[in-house]
């Protein structure tokens, strides 16, 4: 799926900024497509909870409406004219003046509505967006609605952090030509000194397709013609971890001299492989550090925030990281492009989080239900769930960042059911995207031993609480069973073994000489164990800390003002344990502990 942007035949107008706000419940009965009847203002991109005062709003179950009023350019005539909402958690329906023009289902990926027939260029509409935040068996993630006894909706989960909902992130108005391009795939391979670029364009109508790629300057360094093809650019700079280099695809649908479309494709020439049990980028064996990572600040919520995205990045150099994973939910396309031009390497995840009802039983004590079921998650989950993997590739499949993708987090992979559920979901993630290697993050109760799916995959991602949530304070028995689990992994599946979590609640402030948890010392030692056992497992290509920083989650025992596993506090302050993952991190280089200097070779 393309990104708008602004080319020589494409115009594109943002349409962030405050509009008119209001909850299903306090419009009532009246018909809430004419003019909003409120006093409240959202701001977009911004998940609208904790905008307000009101717990109401807060805690709102159902649907939302966002209102504006937007002009179509004059000079639009003869063009579409597309809304593209870059996200609306979870769900959306748009309005033109009273007019249904589209729907989607689905929180963190974009979709595009063709409102040329509704609303013509030069005439003024008002836009009504109704987003609906209910998490049901069959969405992705999953929940349950529950009703109080005084008739109150609340939503429960199981992902653990907060179900912020609403326009996160930017919507555009944008124009296409008739004639035009619809997409472009880039797959790239390195052949000698040469980069090899097969890519493919899907147009609206068959029409002479010219490509040319351009490279960091704006120098011509191969071109061709017609809708697939493969390029080749002699002497090419590679995309690398820590040193990205981008080319542009500049794709243009002609007739002679007549030029219908025109769209310039970002990229960058890299290849990843899995090898016996290393991950290669470029050939050589990559080690992953840094973070699983979440959508959140205060007040904006899962806001996307270019100031916060470009500090978070400066954190990530800064304590050495050299990539991170987009737990729980793919991220804005803005992150993904900086994460491009800065050579951060990411593992892309969908946003199947809490397919587990076997957790919820582990932490409530009611007895578990089984996960995969008709009356639980079942095959309307599954083809919920298929979508997700579908627009998830079709937004990235191009970023030369990402590395891999992770189509859920903590599934019951040790559950009767999960192989039937995962496995044509991974057929379908290869069918997608032949190129990259697939995971997905193993629960503490999966185990070498009862783990269902894990051969399906290429490379073992394993969530870890040793010495958290289980021998909690206890960092020598800890390390005992962390050692024997992950080398059971190793063992079973004769794969590549990357750490995607490991973490402990830390409070800033909070110092002791003993191991005490939730001390800053704590967390620091308890990654310090960690670390010493990854080191000792020959197999081992990673490690992902949970968490970058502190983030909210929903109200509970377990939590205080959300998950404090941030090696950053929410407002990006570094704890004790950020300076010792510097120290180990820098000298680390995306190099394996004990593994030569890529010069050394
Ligand atoms: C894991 C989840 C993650 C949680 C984390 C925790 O994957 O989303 O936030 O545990 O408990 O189970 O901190």
């Amino acid at each position: 799926m393309l990104k708008p942007r602004s080319t020589p035949t494409r115009d594109l107008i943002n349409l962030d900024g405050l509009w008119l706000f209001a909850t299903d419940s306090s419009v009532g009965g009246s018909p809430w497509t004419a003019m909003l009847e409120t006093q409240l203002e959202a701001a977009v991109p911004a998940s609208y909870n904790d905008l307000f005062t009101d717990p109401a709003i807060r805690n709102h179950v159902g649907w939302v409406f966002y209102q504006r009023r937007v002009r179509i350019p004059r000079g639009w005539s003869g063009e579409r004219v597309l809304l593209r909402f870059d996200a609306a958690t979870h769900a959306a329906r748009v309005y033109v003046d009273d007019v249904l023009v589209g729907s989607h289902v689905g929180g963190y990926t974009p979709f595009e509505i063709d409102i040329t027939d509704a609303a013509p260029a030069g005439s003024e509409v008002r836009l009504t967006v109704a987003v609906d935040n209910q998490l049901t068996n069959v969405t992705i993630p999953p929940g349950t609605v529950t009703e109080t006894h005084d008739g109150r909706r609340q939503q429960q989960y199981l992902h653990d952090f907060y179900n912020y909902a609403g326009l996160a992130r930017s919507v555009w108005l944008h124009s296409t030509p008739t004639t035009r391009i619809e997409d472009i795939t880039v797959i790239t391979d390195v052949s000698g000194g040469d980069g090899i670029v097969r890519y493919d364009v899907e147009t609206s109508a068959s029409a002479d397709v010219r490509v040319r790629v351009l490279d960091a300057h704006g120098a011509v360094v191969a071109e061709g013609a017609g809708a697939t093809g493969e390029l080749s650019i002699p002497g090419v700079t590679l995309w690398q971890p820590g040193a990205a280099y981008l080319y542009d695809l500049e794709v243009e649908l002609v007739d002679g001299d007549t030029v219908f479309d025109s769209y310039a494709q970002a990229f960058g020439v890299r290849t990843v492989e899995v090898r016996g049990t290393e991950l290669l980028i470029n050939g050589e064996p990559f080690y992953f550090t840094g973070f699983g990572k979440h959508e959140d600040t205060a007040v904006r919520g899962k806001g996307h925030d270019d100031a916060y995205l470009v500090h978070d990045f400066q954190l990530l150099e800064w304590i050495g990281a050299n990539s991170f994973r987009t737990s729980h939910y793919p991220y804005a396309e803005e992150v993904l492009e900086f994460a491009d031009r800065h050579g951060i390497v990411v593992v892309d995840e969908t946003a199947a989080v809490g397919l587990n009802l076997g957790v919820q039983g582990g932490l409530t004590g009611v007895g578990p239900k089984p996960t995969f079921s008709p009356e639980t998650f079942n095959d309307e989950t599954r083809s919920a769930h298929e979508q997700h993997i579908r627009e998830l590739i079709a937004r990235d499949k191009n970023h030369p960042s990402v590395v891999m993708w992770s189509i859920a987090n903590e599934p019951a992979s040790n559950e009767d059911g999960a192989r039937e559920y995962f496995a044509p979901l991974v057929e379908l993630a290869r069918e997608l995207d032949p190129t990259r290697p697939l995971t997905y993050a193993a629960v503490m109760f999966a185990t070498p031993q009862n783990d269902q799916i894990a051969d399906l995959f290429d490379i073992l991602s394993i969530n870890r609480y040793w010495g958290w949530y289980v021998f909690t304070g206890d960092l020598e028995t800890a390390e005992h069973y962390l050692e024997q689990d992950l080398r059971g992994w190793a063992q079973r599946f004769g794969k590549p073994i990357m750490m995607s979590e490991y973490g402990a609640d830390t409070m800033p402030g909070q110092h002791s000489v003993w191991d005490m948890p939730w001390s800053e010392e704590y967390q620091r030692d308890y990654l310090a164990m960690n670390h010493r056992v990854f080191d000792r497992i020959p197999e081992f290509i990673g490690e992902h800390v949970w968490n970058f920083a502190d983030f909210q989650t929903s109200a509970g025992i377990h939590r205080v003002d959300g998950n404090r596993k941030g090696v950053f506090t929410r407002d990006r302050k570094p704890k004790t344990a950020a300076f010792s993952l510097r120290e180990r991190w820098s000298s680390l280089d995306g190099r394996k502990p004990g593994a030569p200097a890529a010069s050394d070779h």
